[in-house]
Formats: C-alpha cells, sequence, structure tokens
C-alpha cells in the first residue's frame, strides 16, 4: 500500500472516532501529503473513494502523481467551490481550512461541517521514517551550503551574489522549494543583519560585518531550516560577548527538548537566560517552530505555545539577539525529537571571522 494511502486510512479512521464521515483538505500540503499530488485544488476523502478536484491545467500531473485517486477536471470559467460544496451537501465533513469568505459559503451550504486545520497537523507533525531521511538529506545539504558560505563571503561581495550563489548549488544538489513559492533565504550583513526578516540585497559585505546566513531548503519536500551568522575581519568584544550569549542559549535550548516538554517551557529557558545576560529585550522572535512540508507548522516553540513535543516532531531552536543600528546574531538548528533528541543540521557553531 503506498504511503498516501495508508495516510489517507489513519486520517479518515480518525476523523470517523469524531463522527464524522468525511475528510476534506484545501491546503497544498494537505492535499500533498493525503495523495502524492504537488498542485492546487481540493481532496475529498471517503470510505468508498478519493476524488481531486482540480483545474484542467494541473489534471495531467494529478493523474501521475496521484495515479490511485479519481480526478475531477474543474474546467476554466467553473468554481472549485461550487463542485466541493455539490459534493458534500448532507454529510459530516471536517475540512482543514479556507479562506474566510469561502468557509462561510460552505457553511452556509453543507449544514455539517468542521474547520480543523490543527487534526491535520497533528498527522503531520509525526514523521515517519521515510520523512526524516528527506529532512536529514535537506540538512546535510544546508551544511554543505555552509561550509561554501565560509568559503565566498568576504569583503566587496555582494549578500545578492551571496544569495544567488547559494540557491543555484541548492537547486543542483537537489532540492526544491516551497509549493507554490520561491526561496527567501537571508543573507544579512551588518546593519541589515539588525533585521530577523531581511532580504539580501545589493549591499557588499565590509570588514566589521556580522553575516546571518539562514537556510532552509527542501529535500523531497521536506524542510530543513538553519542559521549561522558569519564575522567578517576584526569585530568588536561586544560582538563576540553577545555572540557567545546567543551561542549558549542555543544550546541551553536544544538541552531543554525532550518528549512531553511545553513548548512555551522551552521558549522561558531560552528568554530566562537572555534576561540574565541582559539581552532579553533584544531578542524579538520565537525560540523555534515545526518544519515539515512548510518551513513554519505546529509545534510552536513561543510564549503563549500550548503545544507539548512529542516523538516524531521537527523543530528549530533559533535564539537571536538583534542590536538596532549595530548589529544582529542568530544560530538556529533543526532537530528531530525522537527517543533521543538529534539534532540535524551539523555546520558548527563557534563564531568564525572570516
Ligand atoms: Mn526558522
Amino acid at each position: 500500500m503506498n504511503i498516501f494511502k495508508k495516510r489517507r486510512e489513519k486520517i479518515l479512521n480518525s476523523a470517523k472516532d469524531l463522527e464524522f464521515d468525511v475528510v476534506v483538505a484545501s491546503n497544498l500540503e494537505n492535499l500533498y501529503y493525503l495523495t502524492g499530488f504537488r498542485g492546487s485544488g481540493m481532496v475529498i476523502i471517503d470510505e468508498s473513494k478519493t476524488l481531486i478536484f482540480t483545474q484542467t491545467l494541473d489534471k495531467g500531473k494529478a493523474e501521475i502523481q496521484a495515479s490511485d485517486c479519481e480526478i475531477i477536471d474543474v474546467k476554466v470559467g467553473n468554481s472549485l467551490y461550487d463542485f466541493i460544496i455539490e459534493a458534500l451537501k448532507g454529510r459530516r465533513v471536517l475540512f482543514d481550512d479556507l479562506r474566510v469568505s469561502i468557509a462561510d459559503k460552505v457553511r452556509e451550504r453543507v449544514k455539517d461541517v468542521k474547520f480543523d486545520p490543527q487534526f491535520f497537523y497533528k498527522f503531520r507533525r509525526r514523521k515517519d521514517y521515510y520523512e526524516i531521511e528527506c529532512i536529514k538529506k535537506a540538512a546535510m545539504i544546508i551544511d554543505k551550503l555552509f561550509e561554501f558560505a565560509n568559503e565566498i563571503l568576504s569583503v566587496g561581495v555582494s549578500e545578492r551574489q551571496v544569495a544567488g550563489e547559494l540557491i543555484s548549488k541548492a537547486i543542483l544538489m537537489g532540492c526544491t522549494f516551497p509549493i507554490g513559492s520561491a526561496s527567501n533565504i537571508i543573507i544579512a550583513s551588518g546593519i541589515n543583519s539588525t533585521y530577523p526578516h531581511a532580504e539580501p540585497t545589493d549591499k557588499k559585505l565590509n570588514n566589521g560585518d556580522l553575516i546571518i546566513v539562514d537556510l532552509f531548503f527542501m529535500y523531497e519536500g521536506y524542510v530543513a531550516d538553519a542559521t549561522r551568522t558569519f564575522g567578517l575581519g576584526s569585530l568588536s568584544n561586544e560582538v563576540k560577548e553577545v555572540y557567545e550569549a546567543v551561542r549558549e542559549v542555543q544550546e541551553l535550548g536544544i538541552k531543554s527538548i525532550a518528549d512531553g516538554t511545553f513548548c512555551k517551557d522551552i521558549d522561558k529557558v531560552c528568554r530566562d537566560r537572555l534576561i540574565k545576560k541582559g539581552l532579553a529585550d533584544f531578542f524579538i522572535h520565537s525560540t523555534g517552530h515545526g518544519v515539515g512540508l512548510e518551513v513554519h507548522e505546529p509545534p510552536w516553540l513561543r510564549p503563549n505555545s500550548n503545544d507539548v513535543l512529542m516523538k516524531g516532531d521537527v523543530v528549530t531552536i533559533e535564539p537571536g539577539v538583534y542590536i538596532p543600528n549595530k548589529f544582529g546574531i542568530r544560530i538556529e538548528d533543526t532537530i528531530y525529537v525522537s527517543h533521543n533528541v538529534e539534532i540535524l543540521t551539523k555546520f558548527p557553531k563557534e563564531l568564525i571571522i572570516l
């Protein structure tokens, strides 16, 4: 039995326990997870069959990638939602997610429907052997890219050049990008490193810059995500001290990972250590997040999270310190929560000064 069929059986059985008889997914990742089809459309799964509704332009792809599903061709000019609503009338439906305006339409016409994205994530969080192998491969490629970054980062090279070379290498090594998006890796140098989500610019690397290199790439649809911060030329003692603080906190975060741990507790451990060091005000994002088919997915390692880590999760730990008008530092790894805790991205974390 193929993995997609197995997943459908599992998710449908679990939905039946909750008194639903149909499962519907419209989210691109759920659609892929349950059918193998990497395109847009919707899938309806019930006891008797699996129907994928897609537009004519994706029909051929769907037939190849989801050969054991029935493909319904929604011809141009027709609404996918009309088809779906028609097929769901009178049934008890567990839906993943929809835009609010369309969800309201579905609710109006399909009486017994529940939208519950978390239900789907519960399955996706528990990665199987194959999924872990894919994430490991992506992590290995990212490690190689850090080695390559180590070689090419130098005074006078622009952030854009670095990004271009790394993305090109990644593609040649077999990486893909998230469904429906290009990569947005981060190469942020000097003042740009103070913005956690900087985009690569034409800025050239300077003596004294810190350079945040944040890479996420997919292998066979599965993401690994890691960040290293490199130094160029002469760095101040302040930079070196803050770097060691971030590194210490990142390692502390990883040590706090265990099956059954509250994600908010891991975030707290990291934040508390930064408070002690007088740096907590400069830690302006979450400690980490899950990865899988999406770059950011549950569980969420942040203060208000109710998630609890479980075996099969793959998460990041990525504390950062961003001092306005000065510099930014982030260190991030992708970690597999199993019987043991396995760090999948292995590039060294000592401050590398080029
Ligand atoms: Mn990340």
